[in-house]
């Protein structure tokens, strides 16, 4: 054992230059929706006051991230009834979208609204005038509650907002098994060295009791990815994965960017960490083999304790652990003050994907309205749950599911990741605890020094 340890640092400092991080885009990135309701309903009459036009929009996504048909469904009949807006998807699958983006730029054939978050593109794209500002989409009266600065202002620019912002950016937390903690009588823990006292315990002492030595705290992709809140717990910056980007962040101290590899202290505590796992036997030493999807096939097989996800991907992997484990939780652990004062999770709305408007929209004015709706309260409501009165009922005030499909369907993570102050109608437990357990981090936000060209506007 010793001896295989012994490579365990070297194989970590190889591994430095080789991690490819998972994307930090969540899945559901890919929105929409929309059924009518709410004050900004518009009697349909107003529908004969417009020419049909025909809006192409174009995301990242298949009909299984983007929440289906169904979805689509709801929305285009809503902005039809509204706005005589013909609503065309284009679906691209993310290997490929980048790709298919290009090809679209060279050929002149620009979507009316496109979801993307390669910033040279969009530099180019503004520069060129493709893409339009929606300005006037983010001053309306219904985001005045919604810090624009905050969430908007990585594309404003030349007193114009460019990107069309839709959530606040749902972190990926260190998840853990509630209801193996629980077995062993521990706390959700706080810090590192409760953590690994848990990872311990989820290894040798039968977290899932049926007498078998069948279980490890922690398992971790053989390439490092998403293991940058391990990191983190240590280091400077949030989220940082050592081979990812060199560990570049930026120092707010000083304004410079800086690497954590210079930090030859605090990598020495983290690394020291991770080692200390492996001496011990409480890291899966199969690790070093592992991709992504092996890493949550064992979470969700009962085989590991201990997983990294963003909010949004928790109920359905806890619905998967619940068939054979009808009792089984997730619980995120709280974020960890890292030693420059932010926190180990990230929370950057601004370097999310947006969306855009281009120049080849058939009306910039429905346009305004067509993203505040698709990406607004019923948009998000629409694809977190469907059609009142098809998917769900509300009636006496108390939710209930009209249809297991529309249940299965749902996206209720959407509510919570958006910054606007919007309620679960179904609560769920899982998502709940996850989000109290970043709540903390609402103070912790980080805030990069912007660039001259993104300076915050004047007014608030
Ligand atoms: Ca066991």
């Amino acid at each position: 054992m010793k001896k295989r340890l012994i490579s365990v640092i070297p194989a970590l400092a190889a591994i430095l230059t080789l991690v490819s991080c998972s994307p930090a885009a969540p899945s559901s990135s890919a929105s929409p929706a929309g059924q009518p309701s709410g004050s900004s309903q518009q009697p349909p009459a107003e529908q004969a006051n417009y020419q049909p036009v025909t809006f192409h929009v174009m995301i990242r996504g298949t009909a299984d991230t983007f929440g289906v048909p169904r979805t689509a469904e709801i929305q285009a009949k809503t902005v039809k009834d509204r706005w005589n807006i013909d609503l065309k998807y284009e679906m691209v699958d993310k290997n490929t979208y980048n790709e298919k983006v290009t090809a679209k730029f060279a050929a002149a054939d620009f979507p009316s609204i496109l979801y993307y978050g390669d910033a040279k593109v969009i530099q180019n794209a503004i520069d060129s005038k493709v893409f339009v500002p929606v300005t006037k989409a983010v001053m309306s009266p219904e985001y005045d509650n919604v810090d624009r600065q905050l969430y908007f202002i990585r594309w404003y620019q030349n007193g114009e907002y460019y990107g069309f912002n839709y959530h606040s950016g749902a972190p990926e937390t260190i998840n853990l098994r509630g209801d193996w903690l629980k077995n062993l009588n521990m706390e959700v823990p706080k810090n590192p060295e409760e953590l690994k006292e848990v990872i311990a315990a989820m290894t040798n002492n039968d977290p899932d009791q049926n007498g078998k030595n069948d279980t490890y705290g922690l398992t971790m992709q053989g390439d490092l990815g998403m293991t940058g809140q391990f990191w983190s717990m240590f280091l400077p910056a949030p989220r940082i994965i050592p081979t990812k980007g060199a560990g570049l962040y930026i120092d707010s101290k000083d304004n410079t960017v800086k690497t954590i590899l210079d930090d030859v202290p605090n990598m020495e505590k983290a690394l020291a960490w991770f080692n200390s796992l492996y001496q011990e036997g409480i890291l899966d030493p199969m690790y070093v083999t592992l991709k992504q999807q092996d890493v949550e096939a064992k979470f969700v097989s009962n085989q590991s304790g201990v997983w990294v996800k963003e909010i949004g991907g928790l109920p359905s992997r806890l619905a998967q652990i619940q068939n054979n484990v009808p009792d089984a939780e997730i619980v995120a652990m709280p974020p960890v003050e890292t030693v420059s004062g932010v926190t180990n999770y990230d929370l950057v709305a601004f370097k999310s994907d947006c969306y855009f408007m281009t120049k080849d929209a058939p009306d910039v004015e429905r346009g305004y309205e067509l993203l505040k709706y698709l990406y607004g309260k019923e948009g998000i409501y629409a694809e977190a749950y469907g059609e009142e009165g098809v998917e769900y009922s509300l009636q006496g005030g108390a939710f209930q599911w009209l249809n297991e499909e529309a249940r299965e369907r749902s996206n209720p993570a959407r509510v919570i990741s958006s910054y606007l102050d919007l309620q679960l109608l179904d609560p769920i437990p899982v998502v709940e605890n996850a989000f109290q357990a970043i709540q903390a981090m609402a103070s912790w936000i980080r805030i990069l020094p912007l660039t001259p060209q993104q300076q915050s506007p004047t007014t608030s």
